[in-house]
Formats: C-alpha cells, sequence, structure tokens
C-alpha cells in the first residue's frame, strides 16, 4: 500500500482520548511495521489506528510500577501525589560538551513536542498502549552536545524519601538507575515523555519527565529523572543490581527468551476485560526498525 504522509499536524490537535499520529510518528510506525497504509489523523482527517487502539486513561494512570509509591499497581495513583514536580531541574553531566543543570522549562522551549501511540510491555507479562506526549531523547543529548567518547546513557530518578512513602523499603537500591546504550539511545523511537494523551503526565506514570523505550521491557523507562550522565562504561541498572540472573542490562523484548520464572511468549492486555485473551509477544515489542542495533549479538546472553 502506499505510504501515506500527514503534515501540519500541531500540537493544538490533541484532543484527550482522541489518539492520533503525527508526522514524525508515521516515520517511526512506518519502520516499526504498525503505519504503513494506514490513515492517521485528527478527528475530521482521519482516523486513529485501530491496531494500536490505546488504553483508556484510567487504565494507564491506576495500574503502575513505581516502587518508590508503594509495590502495589494501585498505589502509585494513591500515593504519588506527594511529591513535588515543580519547579524541575535535570542535571547533565559526564561526557558532554555543555554539562549543567538545565531548568525543565528551559529545555522544553527548546524542544519539539510530539504525540506517540507505543506499544508498552512489562517484564510481569502485561501490556498497554500508551498516548505519550514527549520530545525524542536525541535532541535533549545533541542539545547538551555528546562528546565523542560517550558510549552510555545513566538515568537516575530523583530519591525523595520524604516525599516517596516506598523508599522506606529496601525494595530496590534507591534512587532508581537505568542506562542505555548511546546508539539506543540516539534512537528516534526513545522518547522523554512529559505527557500523556495531550495533559500533563501525571505523577504516578513518572512526572515530570520520564523515559520510554518502547522495544524494551517496561523497567528500562524510568520515571521522574533527575540527572542524565554520558559515559564510556556500562551503568548500573536497579533490577539488573536487585537480580542480575532475572535481568540483564539490554531487556529488550524477547518472546524466545524467558525469565527465569515465568515465559515471555505472550502478554496480557490490560484493559480487556476478563475474557479477552493472550496476545502473542512480539521481537522487539514490534519495533522491528530496532533489530540491527543489535546485529552479531547474542540476544539470549545478552538479555
Ligand atoms: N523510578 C522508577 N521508574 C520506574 C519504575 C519504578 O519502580 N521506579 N518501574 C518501572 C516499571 S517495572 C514499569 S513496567 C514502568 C511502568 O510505567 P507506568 O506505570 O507509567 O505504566 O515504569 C518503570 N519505571
Ligand atoms: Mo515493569
Amino acid at each position: 500500500m502506499a505510504k501515506r504522509w500527514i503534515n501540519d499536524l500541531t500540537h493544538s490537535d490533541v484532543t484527550p482520548e482522541k489518539a492520533f499520529l503525527n508526522r514524525r510518528q508515521i516515520l517511526a510506525g512506518l519502520g516499526a511495521g504498525i503505519g504503513a497504509g494506514a490513515a492517521f489523523g485528527v478527528a475530521g482527517q482521519a482516523h486513529a489506528q485501530e491496531a494500536l487502539k490505546p488504553n483508556k486513561w484510567d487504565d494507564i494512570t491506576n495500574y503502575c510500577n513505581y516502587y518508590e509509591f508503594g509495590t502495589g499497581k494501585e498505589d502509585p495513583a494513591r500515593n504519588a501525589h506527594t511529591l513535588t514536580t515543580e519547579p524541575w531541574t535535570v542535571k547533565i553531566d559526564g561526557l558532554v560538551d555543555n554539562p549543567g543543570d538545565y531548568a525543565l522549562g528551559d529545555i522544553l522551549a527548546k524542544m519539539t513536542i510530539e504525540e506517540r501511540i507505543y506499544r508498552f510491555r512489562c517484564v510481569e507479562a502485561w501490556s498497554m498502549v500508551v498516548p505519550w506526549n514527549g520530545f525524542e531523547l536525541a535532541d535533549l543529548l545533541s542539545m547538551a552536545g555528546v562528546k565523542s567518547d560517550a558510549k552510555y546513557v545513566a538515568f537516575e530518578t530523583v530519591f525523595r524519601p520524604e516525599e516517596m512513602p516506598g523508599t522506606r523499603y529496601q525494595v530496590l537500591d534507591w534512587p532508581y538507575v537505568e542506562g542505555l546504550r548511546l546508539d539506543e539511545a540516539m534512537h528516534p523511537l526513545t522518547l522523554m515523555a512529559t505527557g500523556l494523551y495531550g495533559k500533563p503526565l501525571p505523577n504516578q506514570n513518572g512526572a515530570p519527565l520520564r523515559l520510554v523505550v518502547p522495544w524494551k521491557y517496561g523497567f528500562k523507562s524510568i520515571k521522574s529523572i533527575l540527572r542524565i550522565t554520558l559515559t564510556d562504561t556500562q551503568p548500573p541498572t536497579s533490577w539488573n543490581k536487585a537480580n542480575a540472573r532475572e535481568y540483564g542490562f539490554y531487556s529488550n523484548v524477547n518472546p524466545t527468551v524467558d525469565h527465569p520464572r515465568w515465559s515471555q511468549a505472550s502478554e496480557r492486555p490490560i484493559g480487556g476485560g476478563l475474557f479477552a485473551g493472550r496476545k502473542d509477544t512480539l521481537m522487539f515489542n514490534g519495533y522491528d526498525e530496532v533489530a540491527s542495533l543489535y546485529d552479531g549479538m547474542d540476544l539470549a546472553a545478552n538479555f
């Protein structure tokens, strides 16, 4: 089928709970095999793609993982209101030309905010489809100026015990940390999310700024980011520190590599109702265009 390109979509076209894809998302979607030939657009122009029908706001904001606010799926929605997200400053340091403390408002003023609907797959084998608003991490890293010897990007979540009741328990080694290889971080699918359904990101989903890496298990998508560090060595990650046998650095969605305690071959779509079936999980969560990042790598050894 012919490729369709929709120009002229702006941020103000977002209507809550009315999903659409913009031009850059179609570029990403075409590569991912989710958008080819489909018609996208705002109401009155075209229809959101059926295959990626977003989950409801209530599902996305009430079924969360954010252990700093409790380990239950509904704990973050109940507890995360205590997190102060304004003002917010992101420290960008390490192997960059322009290290410093960046006020989030100043960052946002320079970034192009887009809407993108991504599949989201948790290692616990549930999945959702989420209409994020955000900007490409690559644009932020370019602003900071990545030095040529940088190979990885390390991320750190805010750690404020007085605002985060879950951190009283040592379920993880706080602060929550994550990392990506530089080419993963620079990939156009890698998003810094600032919103959902055209509204500001709720605290329980990682306000004011969280990572979204749609071809990896959910835990890579670190929330409420306070610090980004460019390094030449692979950074530690919270879940790998907690259990290296169960959680590797890469964590690419891979139906052929099981978690030691359960299969990763299928997933349970959230919000489908009691009798909705499980779905086969797709390699890279369906985002085939990232496959070349891992050419020549054994993805069973590098899980
Ligand atoms: N700081 C922090 N980030 C985090 C987590 C967390 O506990 N703390 N949980 C991760 C996990 S396991 C998942 S599945 C996703 C969940 O994102 P959501 O609640 O917005 O769906 O956030 C990830 N980011
Ligand atoms: Mo997760």
